[in-house]
């Protein structure tokens, strides 16, 4: 590399990497298309991640491309603040009409980290606009991840994330997390073990007393720690003592949105409704930033009923949200995603994925393999020592050899386009195989 394109790479501070190994042999992409990138060397790069997580239809779709620019060409921005646009107001229907009937309104934001903050916020208010200002309380998860924001870090349970930034929020406990590997190793589908972890809540509930607690947000399956999936009827026993609490449940579908457990959601997947849904990421196939919240009618109304008439009833919102440009993409992207069937094609194509990803069991320094609709985890025995070496490592390699995968810790995690076929799963799949032959 010369001493201009270095100087080229300095100024970029990136986020969630690791900026000199990166500079000193930048992996760049240059083009997408379908299943592929390409990068700078003209490579054709298999996307086994949809990007990072969000590019469920696959790369460069005519029609979101082409809905994006005619709408960037119409009217590049309108305000949402006390006046609006009409694509802001079909793609919430159309989100609604996703969700079963009780979640039928949308507020926006531009990603998921601000998705989750806004539904955090709004579970606080809701319970003041009703009378019951001592309910503050925030409950998440041990490994979970809500993004980046200070509400997300603290209801998140990534120590990486929270230890450097001070003491965040206040009033924020959390839930065990739900991975059992001794008991649930090799798992296909939805373990069987850990249910009762959802009782900790009530543990949680009574030292805080339930008139402190606002709500209990969850990833209904992990994504970025590691692909962790609920044990069977989890989900279900913390819908019911939330219930019985007057604590809002919030699932955080940012990951699990949009086709990729082979449902629309996973409330459609799991059969647990809960008050707000967060989404971002395939909400727009990733083409423009976007997110929100899909709350409850009883949210909304509270809301109205609590502020005067002619006044303001949420002070929360983004200069951006429900941008015309990314509502353009998003209704592009659900009609996408509706007239090529992707989510029924997800699900279709599940058994053949479980069964590619449970071939690698018995490989190299394999000790847990897990998978859920077209999500896939590959769990390796850390090297004593060097705790994500070994599937770093496995990334690069698995680089060079011009498929794109995804590590945290020492976890592999697979999630292709929906619109992947039969052989770019062997091929996904066979190539993490040969990685981890080859690796230390
Ligand atoms: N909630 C969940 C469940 C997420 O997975 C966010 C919130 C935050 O979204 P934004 O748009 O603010 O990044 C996420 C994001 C990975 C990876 O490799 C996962 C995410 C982001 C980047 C990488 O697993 N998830």
């Amino acid at each position: 590399m010369d001493g201009s394109l270095r100087n080229n790479l300095e100024a970029f501070f990136m986020p969630f990497t690791a900026n000199r190994q990166f500079k000193s042999a930048p992996r760049l992409l240059v083009e997408a298309e379908g299943m592929y990138f390409k990068d700078q060397a003209g490579r054709r790069i298999l996307d086994g991640t949809a990007g990072l997580w969000c590019v469920n239809a696959g790369h460069g779709r005519k029609p979101i491309v082409e809905a994006v620019q005619r709408q960037v060409a119409k009217l590049d921005y309108a305000p949402t603040f006390q006046m609006g646009h009409p694509l802001a107001f079909e793609a919430a229907a159309k989100l609604a009409a996703m969700l079963p009937a009780p979640l039928d309104h949308v507020f926006f934001s531009n990603s998921g980290s601000e998705a989750v903050d806004s539904a955090l916020k709004i579970a606080i208010a809701y319970h003041r606009v009703r009378g019951e200002g001592t309910r503050t309380r925030l409950i998440g998860r041990e490994r979970g991840y809500h993004g980046v924001g200070f509400g997300g870090i603290s209801v998140g349970g990534i120590s990486a994330n929270r230890k450097f930034f001070g003491p965040l929020l206040a009033g924020v406990d959390h839930l065990p997390h739900t991975h059992l590997p001794e008991k649930n190793a090799f798992s296909k589908g939805v373990p069987a073990h850990g249910a009762e972890l959802a009782d900790e809540l009530e543990r949680i509930v009574a030292l805080h007393d339930p008139s402190t607690i606002a709500a209990v947000i969850v990833e209904p399956v992990a994504g970025s720690t590691g692909v962790l999936i609920p044990p069977k009827g989890y989900l279900e026993r913390l819908r019911e003592i939330c219930t019985k609490h007057g604590i809002l449940l919030i699932f955080d579908e940012v990951i699990t949105g949009f086709g990729r457990l082979g449902s629309s959601f996973a409330v459609e997947h799991f059969g647990v409704v809960p008050d707000m849904v967060t989404f971002a990421k395939g909400v727009t196939n990733g083409t423009i930033p976007m997110g929100g919240v899909i709350l409850k009618r009883e949210i909304y109304d509270a809301f109205m009923e609590a502020a005067p008439e002619n006044t303001i009833e949420l002070f929360h919102g983004y200069t951006y949200s429900g941008h015309p440009v990314a509502a353009a993409a998003a209704i592009a992207t659900m009609d996408l995603y509706k007239e090529e069937g992707l989510f029924e094609r997800a699900r279709d194509l599940a058994p053949y994925w479980e069964a590619a990803i449970h071939s690698l069991k018995g490989a190299r320094n394999v000790i847990d393999l897990r998978n859920i609709g077209l999500v896939g985890a590959i769990e390796l025995e850390p090297i004593p020592g060097k705790p994500t070496k070994r599937a770093f490592d496995a990334f690069l390699k698995a680089w060079e050899k011009g498929v794109l995968i995804r590590t945290t810790g020492d976890i592999i995690a697979l999630s292709p386009p929906l619109i992947v076929e039969k052989k770019e799963i062997d091929r996904l799949v066979e190539t993490v195989g040969e990685v981890l032959k080859e690796a230390a």
